[in-house]
């Protein structure tokens, strides 16, 4: 392996002078499957290329924005074009009205939206509304569900804090911690149990309608439908996380998947088109306490970046095609499936879970994955392996055993195929 990644190692050994771990954000550390980080160069379509020349099918897609494939030509396009106008400005501009209207057009829970740089900003923010309009300070959330690296969510969290196995981070004060209660993800009897004796001081229950940070876990019917009746009953605000769910898994999220209207929702990701955007948004009478208007301040330099604004808008209008989110889902089954008979003609206990263009491939010897402790009962060993294999293959998948997985409209049959073939050594590898 080492000739193949030479470049990637050198760079490797030269960032972790000066960056921590190597990397601006923990899970591309490769800590969660062992050896050395691909540095990339450049991508296009459903295709990765590293430093090495060596290239990848991508089913990691910048974590989720790259939903139409890399670099597509619109979004180039529209980018060069605003390149020639201006990058940032500090003021309004109408491109950020013109997607503030394309969000509450597509989410009709949200009446009003405020743009952010971050999926984290997006929750941090959304956490102190829901906190500053109930006047409560209690939060609920769930184990291995992951809403950025806000000190009140940084409690049991998953994604990067449970691939390096701390998923309560160091530096958050305990009376934070203490202000946030932890609970089993699809137990609805946990939530109505918690709410019987602390409802009157919860301010808000934040979750992800379909869990994406501990691997994929889609949510059992009737558990959405459920945080819905019992938040409303104590007065607690539901806010949807659907920063990773947002556009993903159906055009209106997993709201409009699953029929559920959240009092708040905070997206990113797709919304950028790879820019950094993040926003939050919901009930107009809760956004009108946000500052210039109400008592809750939140603000960004970088709010509403002109270029981030315009790839959001591209990709939003692109992805809106009738039968754009059934093609993707429909070519995210067949490679699930595929996946599936060759782990199991190799005699390896295997299970996916797919919400629309989003996935997660366990080797675990449960039939079906509802539960954070059925997810940890996955062979980490096993997915060691089966990456390393891939990825010598030519397939990059996401570094860890705890992370979606997803489709774009640039997969093509051959890109399919071509997995399908390297998962069949991949497997005999890691058997
Ligand atoms: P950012 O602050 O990383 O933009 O968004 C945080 C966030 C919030 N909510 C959900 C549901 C998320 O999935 C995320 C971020 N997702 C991870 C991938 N699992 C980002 C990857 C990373 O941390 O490098």
């Amino acid at each position: 392996m080492s000739q193949r990644l030479a470049n990637s190692i050198a760079l490797f050994e030269q960032a972790v002078r000066h960056i921590p771990g190597g990397v601006n954000s923990p899970v591309r550390a490769f800590r969660g499957v062992g050896g050395n980080p691909v540095f990339f160069k450049s991508a296009s379509g459903a295709h990765l290329f590293d430093e090495d020349g060596n290239r990848y099918i991508d089913y990691v897609g910048a974590w989720g924005p790259m939903i139409l494939g890399h670099k597509h030509p619109k979004v180039v396009a529209a980018l060069h074009e605003q390149l020639d106008r201006g990058i940032a400005y500090g003021a309004p501009t109408a491109l950020e009205v013109q997607l503030a209207d394309k969000i509450c057009e597509i989410l009709p829970s949200i009446e009003s939206v405020r743009l952010v740089n971050s999926g984290t900003e997006a929750t941090m923010s959304a956490l102190r509304l829901a906190r500053g309009c109930t006047k409560r300070d209690k939060v609920v959330k769930f184990e291995g569900c992951y809403h950025g690296h806000v000190d009140s969510l940084l409690v049991k969290a998953g994604s990067g804090a449970l691939t390096l196995g701390n998923p309560d981070s160091a530096g958050i004060p305990a009376d934070t911690a203490a202000q946030t209660f932890v609970l089993p993800y699809n137990d609805l009897d946990a939530v109505e149990h918690l709410f019987s004796i602390h409802g009157h001081e919860i301010a808000c229950l934040i979750v992800e309608p379909v869990a994406g940070n501990m691997n994929c876990v889609p949510p059992v019917p009737g558990f959405l439908q459920g945080l819905r009746d019992i938040t409303a009953r104590h007065g607690a605000l539901l806010i949807f996380d659907e920063v990773m769910t947002g556009f993903r898994v159906g055009l209106s999220g997993a709201q409009g998947r699953y029929g559920i209207t959240p009092d708040l929702t905070t997206l990113g990701k797709i919304i950028g088109g790879g820019l950094p955007v993040g926003a939050f948004g919901g009930r107009k009478d809760l956004m009108q306490q946000l500052a210039p208007l109400g008592p809750v301040y939140q603000a960004g330099t970088m709010s509403g970046n002109p270029l981030a604004v315009t790839a959001g808008l591209v990709l939003l209008e692109e992805i809106s095609a009738p039968g754009f989110h059934a093609a993707l889902e429909a070519k995210g089954k067949r490679l699930l499936e595929g996946l599936t008979t060759l782990a199991h003609e190799a005699g390896l206990p295997f299970v996916t879970t797919q919400v629309g263009g989003m996935f997660g491939l366990y080797f675990n010897e449960n039939d079906r994955i509802e539960t954070f402790a059925q997810v940890m009962q996955s062979n980490v060993a096993r997915f060691r392996t089966f990456f390393h294999a891939m990825l010598e293959r030519g397939v990059y998948l996401a570094p860890s055993a705890f992370e979606a997985g997803f489709i774009c409209a640039a997969h093509g049959e051959a890109d399919i195929a071509a997995t399908l073939d390297a998962a069949r050594a991949a497997f005999a590898a890691s058997k």
